[in-house]
């Protein structure tokens, strides 16, 4: 996927179809309205220079110039910082530490255990959905006072949320009723943003067809 342009792009992210993680990045690309090539990789014929951007040969990975970067959330912060506007991070230091916590707990509570999730022992996957649905539960109330996670403006801790949410049905996470607020959340503020359906490539768009 490319986003048609009459000038080259600066920036390349190599980016996984139907990878989360590609996905929080794509977000932030289209709420910035950034010029970019995206050049979709297919995970069993990664292209090589892949391996030689990013030494863990991972989407996604980001080629500014001189600079190659990995990790969303280090790309989606530079992205944050090169192009201000919209601002997705809190501007006082407080704010911006806390944005930056939940942001490392996203991933070490619930995006580590995706592999798992997907994986051929039923028995771990089942105790790993159990674990991301709980968490979910738990933070569910915060969306009953506020529109966005971190408060009224949309963040980048949003745009870290936003591809679990999307994949819940595709996991087989079965969100209880006490969390209907996340899920007026996801389906009200972030699935319905111009930013997130612009982000969706094919394959994600098939996670959730009636979307
Ligand atoms: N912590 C990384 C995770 C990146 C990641 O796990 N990428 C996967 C996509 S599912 C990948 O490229 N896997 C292929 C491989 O490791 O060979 C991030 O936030 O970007």
């Amino acid at each position: 996927m490319a986003i048609p342009t009459n000038r080259k792009p600066v920036m390349t992210l190599y980016s996984g179809s139907n990878d989360p993680y590609s996905h929080r990045t794509r977000i932030v690309l289209f709420e910035k309205d950034i010029e970019c090539q995206i050049i979709e990789v297919d995970p069993d014929r990664k292209p090589r220079e892949l391996a030689d951007l990013n030494p863990y040969n991972q989407v996604p990975t980001m080629v500014d110039r001189d600079l190659v970067l990995y990790e969303s959330n280090i790309i989606n912060e530079y992205l944050d910082e090169r192009l201000p506007h919209p601002p997705l991070m809190p501007v006082d230091p407080v704010s911006r530490a806390k944005a930056r916590l939940m942001l490392m707990r996203f991933d070490r509570d619930w995006y580590s255990l995706l592999p798992e999730i997907t994986g051929p022992d039923r028995k771990a996957a089942q105790r790993a959905r159990n674990v991301v649905r709980d968490g979910l539960t738990v933070i569910s109330p915060v969306f009953k006072d506020q529109p966005f996670i971190l408060g009224d403006e949309f963040s980048l801790v949003d745009c870290s949320l936003a591809p679990i949410l999307w994949r819940l049905d595709h996991y087989g996470i079965d969100l209880p009723r006490q969390a209907k607020s996340i899920i007026e959340y996801a389906e009200e503020r972030l699935f319905a943003r111009k930013s997130f359906k612009l982000s969706l490539t094919e394959a994600e768009r098939e996670l959730r067809p009636k979307s």
